[in-house]
C-alpha cells in the first residue's frame, strides 16, 4: 500500500473537487494486491457478517458483495487503518483529521451481467459534510467491458441526494432495503440518456486507484469477460468537515446507537486514524 508520505500534486487535489472523481495511477504496489486478492477469496469462501450476494441476472456469474469486513479480516484492517490511504484522503481534505468510515467489496466474476445502477453514495451513509472520499481498487485489470466505474463530472455539486435502492435482486436481505426519505428524490436515469451527461471514466491497471467524493453520482457495468474476475474493492474516509446523521434512507448495518446525530464520527465503529 501507498506509504503515508505519498504526495498527492496540488493540481490534482484541484481536479478531484472540480469533477469529483480522479484516478491515481500505481498506488498499490503487486504485493498488496496479492494479500488483497487472497483477502477477498478467503472473504468470498466464508463472508463477514454484512455479506449481500446479488442474483445472477442471466443465472451466470456471481457478484458478491460486502461491506465492513475491515472489522474481521487482519488484511483488509491493515489496508484500511495502517496503510497511507488516510494520510492520503487528509490530503484531499486539505489537512485535519481522518476517520474511517468503512470498507466494501463489490466483485464481479467473469460472466456476471449485472451493472451496478447509478447512484450517489452519501444518501446511503449516516454522513453529512463534504469530507468524504472512497478509494476504489482491484487486484485485476479492469476495463469497460469487466465493469469499470463511470462518473458525471461535476454532480457532486449538484446538492442532489438520490434515494437509495439495492442494486439489485438480494440473496439474502441482511437489513438491506432502506427507508424513503421525503427529502431525498427518485435516482434519474442516466442509462437512458447519458448524452445528457459528461461522464467520465477510466480503464484501470492492478494497483490504479479511483478516488471520487460522497456524493458523485457513478455506476459500472457487468462484467461481460469470461475470463477475468473484477474484484472491487472501495474503502471510505471521512474527515474535518463531516458528522454523523442517520437520516432516513440511510444503511442501517452502517447506522450505530453511540453516536447522535450531529455528532463527530470518532467511535470504535469510525475509528480515528489521524487526529486533527
Ligand atoms: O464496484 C462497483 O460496481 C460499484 C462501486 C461503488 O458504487 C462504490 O464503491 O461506491
Amino acid at each position: 500500500m501507498p506509504d503515508s508520505d505519498y504526495f498527492v500534486a496540488e493540481a490534482q487535489i484541484n481536479q478531484f473537487w472540480r469533477d469529483g472523481a480522479i484516478v491515481l495511477r500505481h498506488l498499490v504496489e503487486p504485493e498488496w494486491l496479492d494479500i488483497l486478492a487472497g483477502a477477498i477469496d478467503r472473504d468470498i469462501a466464508c463472508p463477514g457478517p454484512c455479506y449481500h450476494g446479488y442474483e445472477e441476472e442471466n443465472g451466470r456469474g456471481r457478484f458478491h458483495g460486502n461491506l465492513r469486513i475491515w472489522e474481521n479480516d487482519p488484511d483488509f484492517r491493515a489496508i484500511c487503518l495502517n496503510s497511507g490511504l488516510p494520510a492520503i484522503a487528509r490530503q484531499f481534505f486539505g489537512g485535519g483529521k481522518v476517520n474511517l468510515l468503512y470498507d466494501q467489496l463489490f466483485v464481479k466474476e467473469p460472466g456476471t451481467v449485472n451493472r451496478t445502477r447509478w447512484h450517489n453514495d452519501q444518501p446511503y451513509w449516516p454522513v453529512s459534510g463534504r469530507h468524504v472520499i472512497s478509494f476504489w481498487f482491484s487486484p485485476d485489470p479492469v476495463t469497460k467491458e469487466t465493469g469499470a466505474l463511470e462518473f458525471i463530472r461535476g454532480s457532486h455539486e449538484w446538492g442532489r441526494w438520490f434515494q437509495p435502492e439495492v442494486f439489485g435482486d438480494l440473496k439474502k436481505t441482511g437489513g438491506s432495503g432502506y427507508d424513503e426519505n421525503p427529502d431525498y428524490e427518485p435516482m434519474i436515469d442516466v442509462e437512458a440518456s447519458r448524452r445528457d451527461y459528461d461522464i467520465i471514466g477510466w480503464d484501470l491497471e492492478p494497483g490504479d486507484v479511483y478516488v471520487f467524493q460522497g456524493l458523485t453520482v457513478h455506476g459500472a457495468g457487468g462484467n461481460e469477460r469470461q475470463d477475468i474476475r473484477r474484484r472491487g474493492y472501495t474503502v471510505r474516509y471521512t474527515g474535518a468537515d463531516a458528522s454523523y446523521d442517520a437520516r432516513p434512507g440511510t444503511s442501517k448495518p452502517l447506522q450505530v446507537a453511540t453516536i447522535q446525530t450531529g455528532q463527530p464520527m470518532d467511535s470504535e465503529r469510525f475509528p480515528l486514524i489521524i487526529p486533527s
